[in-house]
């Protein structure tokens, strides 16, 4: 048993290794952008490592064999890293700024705030992987990240507290009005993402005769016709 207790506690170290180079990445980002540029993308960051419990709980739910190289393999979300942006563009700056780093390698990407939910849920989620030197040589380290609005960040916390609250069984009539509700900070994001660039435009010709959104804005294509105003 102490043996076991032992292997686990390493094998999860590597995780926490593994946020931790991602942070180091991430504050690195946040520093230059407040010295070199006027707008941080950035607005917070939150970390977690997966407990055992919660690690268990997934073997069993997804009929695992529970040996380290199965759950290393099939269990991608053991180190977790959540970025919180002003805007739907920082959400993507932010994503291609980390993913095209040499040292990561991408795995997968869900991009849920293209095609969200069912349920309304947005976000931007990529499995990297990232190398870890430890003492014996280095490992591949698998991270979780989720890139998003405060708007979706803020929508998701609500839902994952209701979800909980209900234990999964949420009454419909709920689910609805859930759903409603991120279509709203939706279409917010895409107002204050839109405000933003108005005042951009603003500053950097203060006649105020340019203060149309950036016709080329590739994040903003489409999805900002239906927004009034
Ligand atoms: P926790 O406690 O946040 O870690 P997976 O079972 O993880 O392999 P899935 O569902 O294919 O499979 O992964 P996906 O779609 O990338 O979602 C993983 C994580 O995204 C979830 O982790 C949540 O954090 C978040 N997420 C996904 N869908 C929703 C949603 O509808 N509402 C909210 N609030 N969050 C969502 P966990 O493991 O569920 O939870």
């Amino acid at each position: 048993m102490a043996k076991l207790r032992e292997e686990l506690s390493r094998f999860l170290m590597r995780y926490k290794f593994g946020i931790d180079e991602v942070l180091t990445k991430i504050t690195i980002l946040q520093e230059e952008f407040l010295h070199l540029h006027e707008h941080n993308p950035i607005e917070h960051v939150n970390s977690r490592l997966k407990s055992p419990e919660s690690i268990i709980g997934k073997i069993e739910r997804k009929s695992l064999d529970p040996s380290f190289d199965s759950i290393r393999r099939s269990i991608t979300d053991i180190a977790g890293v959540r970025i919180t942006c002003s805007f739907i563009a920082d959400a993507y700056r932010v994503f291609d700024l980390l993913t095209q780093q040499s040292d990561i390698r991408v795995l997968e990407v869900k991009d849920y705030i293209k095609d969200p939910k069912p349920n309304g849920y947005r976000s931007l989620h990529a499995i990297i992987e990232i190398p870890v030197f430890m003492s014996d040589g280095v490992v591949p380290v698998t991270v979780e990240l989720q890139i998003r609005t405060i708007a979706m960040d803020f929508w998701a916390s609500l839902e994952h507290k209701i979800y909980y609250k209900y234990d999964g069984q949420v009454p419909s009539a709920l689910l609805g009005n859930l759903t409603e509700t991120a279509d709203i900070a939706a279409n917010l994001d895409l107002r204050m993402e839109r405000l933003h660039h108005e005042v951009l435009a603003l500053n950097s010709d203060p006649s105020g005769q340019e203060t149309r959104d950036r016709p080329g804005d590739p994040k903003l294509k489409g999805i900002g016709s239906s927004v009034p105003g």
